[in-house]
């Protein structure tokens, strides 16, 4: 069975945790806890060298890390991955959008506001992030009141990778309210099959991140 490595408060994770749904592949999960510090642990460094989750492992012991790679894998020859070209193209230019303008904006906004213990503290960096995250939903809401998924006819890894960090902008002080495509897309995206909501696990077995270490298995 698959492996994946990460936490369900994390967006990055929840992309491929969305897209396993999708495709009905099964998995087991190991928490990995970013408030812990574990992506840094000197054990989950052998599994991924970058410090960072999502990772998946196969059973061969093959790792995969980084939240864009992993769906490109698994959506290749299912709908998720259009056929021609430059729909390809179209696919990744907007999940290089995500993870260059969107998420380093959203997600580490969310982070801030969130999960450190003294937001007040970062007051000019959040100032510059609510800025940048204004930008990145305006980019989104201009290409949704034009199309009706991120990247082309049909809904793509693109949607996957832009859903998370975008429908939690109302953790990070933005309403949904005042981006009507960007809510009408993210209803449409909740629509699609095994649609798996935010903080909920698809994993048929969850693993302690000292229990998988204690006795690894593929
Ligand atoms: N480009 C990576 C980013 C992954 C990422 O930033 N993961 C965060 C959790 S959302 C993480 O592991 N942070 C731990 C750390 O930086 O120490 C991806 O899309 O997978």
């Amino acid at each position: 069975m698959l492996t994946l490595f990460g936490n369900v408060e994390s967006g990055n994770v929840h992309k491929v945790q969305m897209v396993f749904s999708r495709l009905g592949l099964p998995f087991r999960r190991v928490d990995v806890r970013q408030d812990l510090g574990q992506p840094r642990d000197a054990r989950f460094l052998t599994i991924n060298p970058m410090g960072k989750v999502p990772a998946v492992r196969f059973p061969d012991g093959d790792v995969l890390s980084d939240s864009g790679a992993i769906l490109f894998y698994f959506a290749l020859q299912t709908p998720l991955w259009p056929e021609p070209r430059r729909d390809q193209a179209e696919v990744l230019r907007w999940m290089f959008f995500e993870q260059y303008s969107h998420e380093p904006a959203l997600a580490v906004l969310r982070y801030l506001k969130r999960f450190t213990p003294d937001p007040g503290a970062h007051q000019s960096r959040i100032a510059d992030l609510v800025s940048k995250s204004t930008f990145a939903l305006g980019v989104l809401e201009k290409r949704l009141a034009q199309a009706e998924w991120i990247a082309g006819p049909a809904p793509t890894i693109a949607d996957y990778a832009l859903y998370p960090y975008t429908r939690w902008m109302n953790e990070v002080g933005f309403s949904h309210d005042d981006w009507p495509a960007i809510s009408l897309w993210m209803r449409r995206v909740e629509k699609l099959p095994r649609f798996l909501p935010l903080y909920t696990d698809a994993a048929r077995e969850v693993i302690a991140f000292a229990d998988y270490f204690a006795t690894p298995q593929l």
